[in-house]
């Protein structure tokens, strides 16, 4: 596990430097889920291939920029599920942007995930590693990450990441929202996962949701390398991430670019939305 880790440190070192210098283009090519690769989301993809292929433990990736699972050792003990680049969509806007990683063994599924980490692509390189716990690391300037604290939730927070477009919520889903507001949180949303649940955690909790919409009725955040990873990292950090009614961690799914709805937060607010969807 930890040489998974530190192959995570190498390679996120080079993905900095190739969203700091790189052509931010887009391709000509879709990848699995029909979005629009960057040049960017491509070459990351290829540069985390590259550092996992070294790893005898890794028996399989599976990756958001590829169409199937990609066999690299046969005895490996791990199946690393990942987004290279999640947010791509903010690149040209100079937003921060991130890389997620899931650690499986046997299968892939909520149950088999062993551990996750994942990557902030900010003013900062900022790393979290929930594995006994979850942990933030800092990349220092000789570009090595360095330890700064354990990461826990409080009961309840006070920040709000309502994803989805919203003339496509459920009426219930409005209400949670509307209600949520309500009571004096606020908005905070970026439209990348990754900082908008790093900000979650770092501010002690709150609720971030993507849920089932009229265009999307299965919500739009893939299982395998976002949904999963972060379901792993909130419920050891203290929290929950759940679909409506189930845990998050409970599922499985069919194919590996599978989506689902899902709620990420601390307890006081994941008890809101179970109400609701329960
Ligand atoms: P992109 O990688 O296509 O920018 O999508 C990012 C993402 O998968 C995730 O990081 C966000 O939480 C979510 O999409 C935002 O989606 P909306 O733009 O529909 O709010």
């Amino acid at each position: 596990m930890e040489e998974i880790f530190e192959a995570i440190k190498t390679v996120s070192v080079k993905i900095q430097n190739a969203l700091a210098y790189e052509d931010t283009n887009y391709t000509n090519a879709t990848n699995a889920t029909g979005d629009t690769q960057l040049a960017l989301d491509v070459k990351c993809d290829m540069m985390i291939q590259e550092q996992f292929s070294k790893l005898k433990c890794i028996k399989q990736i599976i990756s958001e920029e590829k169409p199937e699972a990609m066999d690299i050792h046969e005895d490996g003990k791990y199946i690393v599920a990942y987004d290279p680049l999640d947010g791509s969509s903010l690149v040209d806007v100079n937003l921060s942007v991130g890389s997620i990683f899931g650690i499986y063994k046997h299968r892939v599924d909520g149950e088999n995930l062993v551990s996750s980490a994942y990557v902030v692509f900010g003013p900062r390189v900022e790393l979290v590693i929930a594995h006994n716990g979850v942990k933030l690391y800092r990349l220092n300037e000789d570009k090595k990450f360095v330890f700064v604290k354990d990461i826990k939730l409080n009961q309840k927070g006070k920040h709000n990441a309502p994803g989805g477009t919203q003339k496509n919520w459920e009426a219930k889903h409005k209400q949670l929202i509307d209600d949520i507001f309500k009571d004096g949180y606020r908005l905070r949303y970026s439209g990348g996962m990754v900082p908008d649940l790093h900000q979650i955690l770092l501010k002690g909790g709150g609720l971030f949701s993507y849920p089932a919409t009229s265009d999307a009725p299965k919500g739009k955040l893939r299982m395998a390398f976002e949904v999963f990873p972060f379901a792993f990292v909130f419920e050891s950090a203290g929290g929950e991430g759940v679909d409506g009614s189930k845990r998050l961690l409970s599922l499985s799914p069919s194919h590996i670019h599978d989506t689902t709805p899902c709620f990420f937060g601390s307890v006081d607010e994941l008890k809101r939305v179970r109400k609701v969807y329960g």
